[in-house]
């Protein structure tokens, strides 16, 4: 039976980078998660008779509210709902179910690369009908929703049966509980030759895929050891834990550093290495004795993406983030393709997909995706290196080299400072701006600055606005530092300063990169005074 419940409103609803982001004993509040999914109902029309997809990447609170929007979804109109059974779907797996079976959105659970557990974190976001995270437009009227909000409408029911495959009737509403996994690895044998990675891995090839404790793991299964045969063992951590066994499920070189040590280990090293985040959309990318920054591994994947049945008939155009080096502007450059700059987040991608203006994306934070579906996409990446790897012949190394002696190498780093004081970290971004009108012709040690900027997208597509995106500051020579704060984090605030110099001499291309960066990094710390206003020495996470 439906009934409507009275609610109060919670005023710290709003949804950050990748929606909505709190500890998991907030969301443990009376109504919190019901207030915030009777907000999307309630900034949505004509969701009436129309499917749902639900699903999350398995973490601690993930079945309880798997449960809830159920309910809710029925309560509020929805004619079915497609589950993922036991209420898991990666976050590139329920954006290919949201296109596939032309569902009106879908509700993601995840707090993705954050760590889960009783005390750790949780997630709720919305993706439309596009399979893509909700745009701003959407996600500013959730919030205003969530302010004033003063019931929710759910069913008395008893807990409904998530854990196996097949279809029944709740009170109206059919629910639907699908495998997770086959509609996502099907697609992928869609885009990828998968008998040439399956020789390549019968010759011998050796690789390690690190599913992180987190979702990953029975896709890496089902795709990388069933369907291409690699030998068993090849994805490790692969059971999901709903604590991700006490880890941050990031795919960084702190948090995946076994991986990273193995990979540098000498001669018995694998020959490639891979891991994933804790909903499936991140990639980290290892060669043997070579780690490939997350923006070099956007520009040779465009570069090489022709090599892949999926994309043999070229990219129609490169969008990454603005903080993501320059790197795949030199290959959209060279094929003579669009490149597109947008903010921080898989939400902005969305419209230049959609207008077919660009084919692959990507973030230097461990993001990159295609047109296949509207986020980014962890396994996809590591399967188009595969790709590219058995067609080319050649290593993981020899690819990334023979990249920078082609376009030159943009020697990159980001630089994290995790949990300082709110207040620090917002007044050091706000006299950053203060300045920034003075700064071009002045020199900050031997550099100069060119130009200064806070960063403000203009949709090309809906024409949308987006300001205060990142605080750029250019030298001369093409470097440049960018300044910004994290929209994803649950405690304090997370500085972020990312780092680039193109370096264009094939002779200067093996520098280690915190050396490459020095004088850059240097003048970072002049400009923003980030050691005097937050009382930190050091990065807490360097990438
Ligand atoms: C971070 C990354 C951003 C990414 C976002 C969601 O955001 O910088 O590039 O899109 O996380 O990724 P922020 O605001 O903390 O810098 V995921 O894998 O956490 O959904
Ligand atoms: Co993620």
């Amino acid at each position: 039976m439906t009934k409507t419940v009275a609610t109060r409103p919670y005023l710290d609803q709003k949804p950050g980078t990748s929606g909505l982001r709190k500890k998991v004993p907030v969301f443990q509040q009376e109504n919190y998660a019901e207030n915030f999914i009777q907000s999307i109902f309630d900034s949505l029309d004509g969701f009436e008779g129309q499917t749902l997809v639900i699903g999350g990447d398995g973490r601690f609170y993930n079945r309880e509210v798997v449960q809830i929007a159920i309910r809710m979804a029925a309560a509020n109109g929805f004619g079915k709902v497609m589950v993922g059974r036991s209420g898991i779907l990666s976050t590139p797996a329920a954006s290919n179910v949201i296109r596939k079976y032309k569902a009106f959105g879908g509700i993601i659970l995840s707090a993705s690369h954050n760590p889960g557990g009783p005390t750790e974190d949780f997630g709720i976001k919305y993706n439309t009908g596009n399979g893509g995270p909700a745009p701003e437009k959407i996600t500013d009227a959730i919030f205003e929703r969530t302010k004033s909000i003063d019931a929710y409408k759910t069913l008395q029911t008893a807990d409904i049966d998530i854990d196996q495959i097949g279809s029944f009737d709740l009170e109206g509403m059919v629910v639907e509980v699908i495998d997770p996994v086959a509609d996502y690895a099907d697609l992928m044998e869609e885009l990828f030759d998968f008998n040439s990675i399956r020789n390549m891995f019968s010759l011998g090839f050796r690789m390690v895929f690190d599913a992180m404790s987190a979702v990953t793991g029975p896709y890496a299964k089902e795709i990388l050891e069933n369907r291409l045969r690699a030998p068993s063992g090849t994805v490790r951590n692969a059971t999901p834990l709903p604590d991700f066994g006490g880890h941050h499920p990031d795919p960084n070189l702190v948090h995946a550093k076994d991986l990273y040590d193995l990979m540098m280990s000498g001669d018995n090293a694998p020959d490639f290495g891979a891991a994933s985040d804790g909903d499936g959309d991140r990639n980290l990318i290892i060669g043997k004795d070579i780690f490939v920054t997350p923006s070099d591994s956007l520009a040779i994947l465009a570069a090489n993406a022709h090599l892949a049945p999926g994309y043999a008939d070229g990219i129609a155009g490169i969008a990454r983030s603005m903080p993501t080096s320059a790197a795949a502007d030199r290959v959209a450059e060279k094929l003579g393709i669009g490149m597109y700059e947008t903010p921080t987040g898989w939400k902005f991608f969305g419209n230049l997909l959609d207008a077919g203006k660009v084919t692959i994306c990507g973030e230097e934070s461990a993001g990159t995706g295609s047109s296949h579906v509207r986020e980014k996409d962890g396994l996809w990446a590591v399967l188009l290196w595969l790709n590219i790897l058995a067609s080319r012949g050649d290593s993981a190394r020899e690819i990334v080299q023979q990249h920078w002696a082609t376009y030159g190498r943009n020697y990159y780093s980001r630089h994290d400072y995790e949990g300082v004081d709110s207040d620090a970290a917002n007044e050091l971004v706000e006299a950053l701006r203060g300045k920034l009108d003075t700064l071009p012709g002045t020199k900050v040690g031997d550099l100069t600055v060119s130009e200064a900027d806070d960063f403000a997208y203009h949709d090309p597509v809906d024409e949308s606005v987006s300001k205060h995106q990142g605080i750029r500051i250019l030298f001369d020579g093409g470097s440049r530092v960018v300044f910004r704060l994290s929209g994803t984090g649950t405690s304090g605030a997370t500085l972020r300063v990312y780092i680039e110099r193109y370096e264009p001499d094939a002779a200067r291309h093996n520098i280690e990169t915190q050396e490459a960066l020095a004088d850059l990094i240097a003048a970072a710390e002049e400009l923003a005074g980030i050691k005097s206003r937050t009382g930190r020495d050091a990065p807490t996470v360097i990438t």
